[in-house]
């Protein structure tokens, strides 16, 4: 089944927005396949924001990701990898519509509540990056026979 990475960053933490989103995720019918409250490290976020090492925000990036504690996620079902990009609405919450989770609770590029992987691809390498094996449950769910 396929997995994604799902990340309630730093500002999504500190305002009380972990439960709200989890229940998100829950209510479509994605499974929850691992979790945990962790602080990370600069060697961590330099390499989960690699792709934008050359960018001028690179160093903004990185110090907020590093601020505070993020609570990381592996999400599991069908299609999910697109399916939480729309549901985490476009990375500017200004342009996020109304009903993403940017659009509801973003106000800034910089501070935009979570992150999620954007292919398969980006979704192993993150898994990856932020799990080991034993983190990871795999797990039959009563009740999730009709997705
Ligand atoms: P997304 O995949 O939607 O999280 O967006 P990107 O990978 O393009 O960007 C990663 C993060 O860089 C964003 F969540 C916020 C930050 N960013 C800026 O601060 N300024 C920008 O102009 C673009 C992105």
């Amino acid at each position: 089944m396929e997995q994604t990475f799902l990340m309630v960053k730093p500002d999504g933490v500190q305002r009380n927005l972990i439960g709200e989103i989890v229940t998100r995720f829950e209510r479509k019918g994605f499974k929850l396949a691992g979790a945990k409250l962790m602080n990370i490290s600069k060697e961590t976020a330099e390499q989960h924001y690699q792709e934008h090492n050359d960018k001028p925000f690179f160093g903004e990036l990185v110090s907020f990701i590093t601020s505070a504690p993020v609570f990381a996620m592996v999400w599991e079902g069908e299609n999910v990898i697109a399916t939480a990009r729309q549901m985490m609405g476009k990375t500017n919450p200004q342009e996020a519509l109304p009903g993403t989770i940017r659009g509801d609770y973003g106000l800034t590029v910089g501070k935009n509540i979570i992150h999620g992987s954007d292919a398969p691809e980006s979704a192993k390498r993150e898994i990856d990056l932020f799990f080991n094996e034993t983190e990871i449950v795999e797990f039959e769910k009563n009740g999730n026979n009709w997705v």
